[in-house]
C-alpha cells in the first residue's frame, strides 16, 4: 500500500508535464522570495508594487498561453492555472494584477485584435513594460453587464468615447485600457477599445478604502469625450461574447487561484494547532480541531482536481463557460469558508498581520464578489441545467 502524501493526497502532481511543473516552480519560488516578504507591509499600507509587472515579466509570467511570437510562453492553461495558484497563494491582489494582464487585457488584444494592435502591445505587455486594465463593469452595471451606458460614437476617421467604469484592477496605474461601450456605429453592440494612457478626457482615479485586495490598485475609468482613431476599434469581436471571452479565461485561473490561497490558510492553521497547546494538549490533538483539517483537505483537493480537468478541457479546446463557472463558484466559496475557519483556529492571532489568515478571508470577500459573483454563477448553472432564466 502507498503513503498517503497530505499536502497532495490525490497525487495532483503526477498528473503535470514537466514543462508545467517548471513553471508552477518558477512562480512558486517567485512567490515566495519576492512577493511574500512585501505583502505586509504593501496590504497595510495599501500600496502597490508597480516593478512587480516587470519582475513577473522577465520570469515569463505574463500571458503564459500565447504564443511566443509576441514574447509569451506559448504554455498550457494547466500551466497558467498553476501560476495564478502560486501568486494567490501570497496574496489574491497580486493574482489579480496578474491575471488582469493575462487574461483580460493580452487575451482580448490577441484574439480580436488586428496584427498591429497585436505587435504594438502584446510584447510590452508580456514584458512589464505596459501595465493594462480591463473596464467593464459600470456604476449602475455590475452582474448585468449588458445595461452599460458607456458610448462609442462614430466621428471623422474613429470614435468618441463617453462613459464610466467603475471598480477597475490596475486602472490608476495603466498605461493600456480596454473598455467595453456600445457602438452607435455597429447598431448599438458592444464593442472593445484599446486606449492609451494620457488620451484627452481619459482619467482613472483611484478607489481608496478597500478593507480587502489593499495590495492590489483598483480605480474608476473615466472617458469624457475621448477621442480614438479607427485603429482603437478591436475589429474581430461584436456583443457581450466579446468580454466574456476574457472572463472565461480569468475565471478559470482565479478557480486554482482561490485554492491556492485555501491551501495557505490550510497549512498555517495545521501548523498553528500543531504547535499550539491549550489544555495539556497540542489543539491538533482535538476532534473539532482534526474535522476542520479534514474538510480543507477534502475541499482543496476535489477543487484542485476539478481545475485541472477544466484545464486540460481548454487545452483540448472542449470548454463550455458553465464549466467554468462551475469551478469558479464551488472554489472561491470554499476558500472563503477555509480561510474564515483558519483565521478561526487562530484565535485572537488570526486577527494579525503577521498570521496572514486574515489577510485571506478579507481578500476572498472580493474574489467570490468579481468576475461573477457567487449567486450569478449558480444562475448561470442554474439555467444550464432548467433552460430557464431566473435573472430577472
Ligand atoms: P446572455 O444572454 O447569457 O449572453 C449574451 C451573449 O454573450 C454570450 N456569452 C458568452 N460567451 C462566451 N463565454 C461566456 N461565458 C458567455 N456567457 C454569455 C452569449 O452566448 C450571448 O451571445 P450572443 O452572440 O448570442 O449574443 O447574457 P446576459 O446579459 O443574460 O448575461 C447574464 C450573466 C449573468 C450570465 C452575465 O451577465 C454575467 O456573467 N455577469 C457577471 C458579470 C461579470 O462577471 N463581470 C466581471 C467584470 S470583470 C472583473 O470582475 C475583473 S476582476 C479581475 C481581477 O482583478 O482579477
Ligand atoms: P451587483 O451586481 O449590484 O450585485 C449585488 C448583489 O446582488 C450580489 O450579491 C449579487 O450576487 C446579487 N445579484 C445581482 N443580480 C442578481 C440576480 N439576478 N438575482 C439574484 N441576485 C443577484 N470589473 C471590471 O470590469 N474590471 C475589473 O478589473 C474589476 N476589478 C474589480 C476589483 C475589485 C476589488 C472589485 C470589488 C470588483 C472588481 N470588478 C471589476 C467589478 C466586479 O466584477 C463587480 O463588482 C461584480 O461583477 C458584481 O457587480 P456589482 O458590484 O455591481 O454588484
Amino acid at each position: 500500500l502507498a503513503k498517503l502524501q497530505w499536502e497532495d493526497p490525490l497525487l495532483l502532481d503526477e498528473l503535470l508535464t514537466d514543462d508545467e511543473r517548471m513553471i508552477r516552480d518558477t512562480a512558486r519560488a517567485y512567490a515566495q522570495d519576492k512577493l511574500l516578504p512585501r505583502v505586509i507591509e504593501a496590504y497595510r499600507e495599501e500600496r502597490t508594487d508597480r516593478a512587480i509587472f516587470n519582475e513577473m515579466g522577465e520570469l515569463g509570467l505574463l500571458g503564459v498561453t500565447l504564443p511566443d511570437d509576441y514574447g509569451c510562453a506559448g504554455a498550457s492553461y494547466v500551466a497558467y492555472g498553476l501560476v495564478a495558484r502560486e501568486v494567490e497563494r501570497v496574496d489574491s491582489g497580486y493574482r489579480s494584477m496578474m491575471s488582469v494582464q493575462s487574461s483580460l487585457v493580452m487575451y482580448p488584444i490577441y484574439a480580436y485584435g488586428s496584427e498591429e494592435q497585436r505587435q504594438k502591445y502584446l510584447p510590452k505587455l508580456a514584458s512589464g513594460e505596459f501595465v493594462g486594465c480591463f473596464g467593464l463593469t459600470e456604476p449602475d452595471a455590475g452582474s448585468d453587464p449588458g445595461g452599460m451606458k458607456t458610448r462609442a460614437e462614430k466621428i471623422d476617421g474613429g470614435y468618441r468615447l463617453t462613459g464610466t467604469k467603475m471598480w477597475i484592477s490596475n486602472s490608476p496605474i495603466a498605461d493600456v485600457f480596454v473598455v467595453w461601450a456600445k457602438s452607435a456605429a455597429h447598431d448599438n453592440q458592444i464593442r472593445g477599445f484599446v486606449l492609451d494612457k494620457g488620451l484627452k478626457g481619459l482619467s482613472a482615479p483611484k478607489i481608496g478604502g478597500k478593507l480587502s485586495l489593499r495590495a492590489s490598485i483598483t480605480g474608476e475609468i473615466v472617458m469624457d469625450g475621448v477621442e480614438v482613431g479607427e485603429d482603437a476599434l478591436l475589429p474581430n469581436v461584436s456583443g457581450l461574447r466579446g468580454p466574456f471571452g476574457c472572463l472565461n479565461r480569468a475565471r478559470y485561473g482565479i478557480s486554482w487561484g482561490a485554492m491556492g490561497a485555501a491551501e495557505d490558510c490550510w497549512h498555517r492553521a495545521r501548523q498553528y494547532t500543531l504547535d499550539r497547546k491549550q489544555f495539556d494538549r497540542p489543539l491538533a490533538a482535538t476532534q473539532l480541531v482534526q474535522k476542520k483539517l479534514a474538510d480543507m483537505m477534502t475541499e482543496i483537493t476535489l477543487g484542485l482536481h476539478a481545475s485541472l480537468r477544466v484545464g486540460r478541457l481548454f487545452d483540448e479546446g472542449r470548454i463550455a463557460p458553465e464549466m467554468i463557472s462551475l469551478v469558479k463558484r464551488n472554489n472561491c466559496g470554499k476558500a472563503l469558508d477555509i480561510a474564515r475557519t483558519s483565521r478561526d483556529m487562530h484565535g485572537g492571532n488570526g486577527i494579525q498581520e503577521e498570521y496572514h489568515v486574515m489577510r485571506h478571508a478579507q481578500n476572498l470577500e472580493t474574489v467570490n464578489t468579481y468576475e461573477g459573483t457567487h449567486d450569478v454563477h449558480a444562475l448561470i448553472l442554474g439555467r444550464a441545467q432548467t433552460g430557464l432564466q431566473a435573472f430577472f
